[in-house]
C-alpha cells in the first residue's frame, strides 16, 4: 500500500530510469536494437523491480502515464542514437494489456514519433500473448493500427502460452521473441533443439523476424546459430545498462 503511494508520485519526482538491452545480428555482426526496461529508484526503498510495480502500476492506472513516459524517452533517445550515426536501430518498449485501454494510445505514439522526428519502423512494440487474453478484440483493433502506422510489433516471450500459434495468424505481429526458458534450458538435447528450430522454420515461413533471448554464454550462442537463429539478446552480448552505457556500448561496436 506504501508502495502504491509512492508510486503516484514517481513520475513527477522523476524517479523512473530506462535501462536498455541490446538485441544482435550475429550474421552481420551489428547491434539492430535496444530493448528498454524501465526501472524505479525511490529515494527510501531503493530499487524496485518492474515485476513488484508494473502489476501495481496496471491495477491503479498508473501504467498509462508511466507507458506513456517509456515511449517518450525511448524514442528521444533513440533519436539521440540516429543523430549519432546509428542512423538504423530500433528501440522495443513493452506494453502492457491495461495500456490497450489508453484512450489516444495510437494518436500518442504517433505524436511522439513526429515530435522525436523518428520514423516508426524504429520503434519496436512487445506485447505478451497474456495481454492480448484479456481482450482480444480491442487489442487487435490497437495493434493492426500500429502496425499500419509502420511500427513493429512483436509478440514477446514466444512459446509459453496456450494458442500462440493462433494469434500469430490473427494478429499483425511482424516479429517473434523466443522466451528465455527455452535458450536457458537448451542443451544439446533433441527436444530442445527441435522446438528452437520450428519456431526459426515457422518464423521464415509467415515472414516473422525471429529473435531468441536470454543468451547467456558462447554455447547457447553456438548452438543457436547453428538452428539458423540470427538475432539475439542476452547477458552474454550486454546486460540491460543505462543510456550512457548504452551509448559506450554502441559506440565500442563488436
Ligand atoms: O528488466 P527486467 O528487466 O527485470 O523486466 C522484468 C519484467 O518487466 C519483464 O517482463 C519486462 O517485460 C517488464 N517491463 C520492463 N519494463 C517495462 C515497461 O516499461 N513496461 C511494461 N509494461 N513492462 C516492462
Ligand atoms: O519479459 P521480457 O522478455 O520483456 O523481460 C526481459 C527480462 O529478462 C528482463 O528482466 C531482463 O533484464 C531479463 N534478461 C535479459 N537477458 C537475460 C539473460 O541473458 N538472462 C536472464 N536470466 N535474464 C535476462
Ligand atoms: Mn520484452
Ligand atoms: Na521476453
Amino acid at each position: 500500500l506504501q508502495m502504491e503511494s509512492y508510486l503516484y508520485d514517481a513520475l513527477t519526482n522523476k524517479e523512473f530510469e530506462l535501462y536498455y538491452q541490446p538485441q544482435i545480428d550475429i550474421t552481420k555482426q551489428k547491434i539492430v536494437g535496444m530493448e528498454a526496461l524501465i526501472r524505479w529508484n525511490h529515494p527510501l526503498l531503493g530499487r524496485v523491480a518492474p515485476n513488484n510495480f508494473i502489476p501495481i502500476a496496471e491495477e491503479t492506472g498508473l501504467i498509462a502515464p508511466i507507458g506513456e513516459w517509456v515511449i517518450e524517452e525511448s524514442c528521444r533517445q533513440n533519436s539521440i542514437w540516429h543523430d549519432l550515426g546509428y542512423g538504423d536501430l530500433k528501440v522495443a518498449v513493452n506494453i502492457s494489456a491495461r495500456q490497450f485501454q489508453h484512450k489516444n494510445l495510437v494518436y500518442t505514439i504517433a505524436n511522439i514519433l513526429t515530435k522525436n522526428g523518428l520514423s516508426p519502423q524504429f520503434l519496436e512494440v512487445e506485447i505478451t500473448e497474456s495481454s492480448i487474453i484479456q481482450n482480444p478484440d480491442l487489442a487487435k483493433k490497437i495493434l493492426t493500427q500500429l502496425d499500419e502506422l509502420g511500427i513493429v510489433v512483436a509478440m514477446d516471450d514466444f512459446g509459453t502460452g496456450y494458442s500462440s500459434l493462433g494469434y500469430l495468424k490473427k494478429f499483425p505481429f511482424s516479429k517473434i521473441k523466443i522466451d528465455q526458458s527455452f535458450v536457458r534450458e537448451l542443451k544439446n538435447k533433441q527436444e530442445d533443439l527441435a522446438i528452437i528450430s520450428a519456431v526459426v522454420i515457422l518464423g521464415r515461413g509467415m515472414n516473422l523476424q525471429v529473435v531468441a533471448e536470454g543468451i547467456e554464454n558462447a554455447q547457447q550462442l553456438k548452438l543457436l546459430r547453428d538452428l539458423n537463429c540470427t538475432t539475439m539478446q542476452g547477458y552474454y552480448f550486454g546486460k540491460p545498462m543505462n543510456a550512457k552505457e548504452a551509448t559506450c556500448f554502441l559506440g565500442e561496436g563488436l
